[in-house]
């Protein structure tokens, strides 16, 4: 999975660096908290005698504070002589949100190695370990450390696992491969603490949260042309306390009637209406679906913001007895 060039290359510059300045995305999901944590400790065991920051313009989700350095976040970024960034699961520089303020770093002044898995990766680093046939950033890091013969510790695997667990969610996704069970076989070896992973980030829910999916789950109506759809107001929003974010999710659920060409969330957001749109079909485009209102996304999960409001249609049939 790994070159044997670039392994060697990516080694020799971690070596001559002063400070290593481990760089993921902003909004950071699972798979970068859990890359760049992993990453900083690895460092930290195999250059003990270097600086190792964590640089992020967004803090972690509270869900992932269980993981050990998930608070050494620091959003100022100071590039200095001696630097060598790495940068995780950031498919472009301007997701890091860097680039204007600091280009240089993406220049070959500083040297820097890229971990990432998403095919649009543009290979800006000087060493890049771009994988798109894997699940996560983090199971490249995992092959990577292997490869580099470092240790994996209860903490590292711990985090390596977490992104492994989002990015596949749960290992439920199309992209949880025999590889993918292999690496979590090594990391569960490795000391990784699942059912901490399992209970913090799958089984918690804040009561909010679970009042705004009720109303989802209430208002599903089934159209004529298949599809199965949700819609929420703001005034949902303000009854149940929930705020947009808490949303996330509850569309998997809508998805899940057999059945269905494609399962939709309307929401009410500062004056317009976003639509979530999914299909587990593979005759059905629902990013075409979107493009309609403007929107984009991938064939199976796509989404649309347009202005507007939510109002009502009610329909009634009277039968005869
Ligand atoms: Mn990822």
């Amino acid at each position: 999975m790994l070159e044997h060039g670039d392994l060697d290359r990516a080694l020799k510059i971690f070596s001559e660096a002063k400070r290593l300045c481990c760089v993921c995305h902003r909004n950071p999901d699972g798979d970068a908290v859990g890359a760049i944590t992993a990453v900083a400790r690895l460092f930290e065991e195999n250059f003990p005698d270097k600086t190792i920051a964590l640089f992020c313009v967004d803090p972690a989700p509270p869900v992932f504070d269980f993981l050990a350095g998930v608070h050494r976040f620091k959003a100022e970024l100071n590039p200095a002589a001696g630097d060598v960034f790495v940068f995780l699961d950031s498919a472009e520089t301007k997701l890091t949100e860097y680039e204007e303020k600091h280009p240089q770093i993406f220049t070959n002044a500083f040297p820097s190695v890229g971990f990432d898995h998403h095919p649009t990766n543009t290979r800006y680093a000087t060493v890049n370990f771009v994988v798109p046939e894997a699940s996560s950033t983090c199971e490249i890091i995992t092959v990577f450390a292997d490869a580099v013969k470092w240790r994996i510790t209860p903490d590292t695997a711990t985090s390596l696992l977490s992104g492994i667990y989002t990015d596949t969610g749960g290992l439920l996704h199309s992209n949880t491969t025999s590889r993918v069970y292999r690496t979590v076989a090594r990391l569960l070896r490795a000391g990784a603490r699942q059912q901490t992973i399992v209970q913090k980030v799958f089984r918690t829910a804040k009561p909010t949260t679970l009042r705004l999916w009720g109303r989802v789950l209430e208002k599903i109506t089934i159209t004529e042309e298949g599809g199965a759809i949700s819609a929420l107001t703001e005034g949902d929003f303000r009854a149940t306390g929930a705020d947009y974010s808490e949303l996330t999710g509850a569309i998997d659920y809508v998805n899940a009637i057999p059945g269905m060409r494609f399962s939709l969330i309307l929401a009410e957001r500062a004056g317009k209406v976003k639509g979530s749109l999914r299909t587990l079909r593979d005759d059905v485009d629902v990013s075409k679906m979107a493009a309609k209102f403007q929107g984009g996304g991938h064939k199976k999960a796509a989404g649309f913001a347009v202005p507007g409001k939510l109002v009502p249609e009610v329909r009634w049939k009277v039968e005869n007895n």
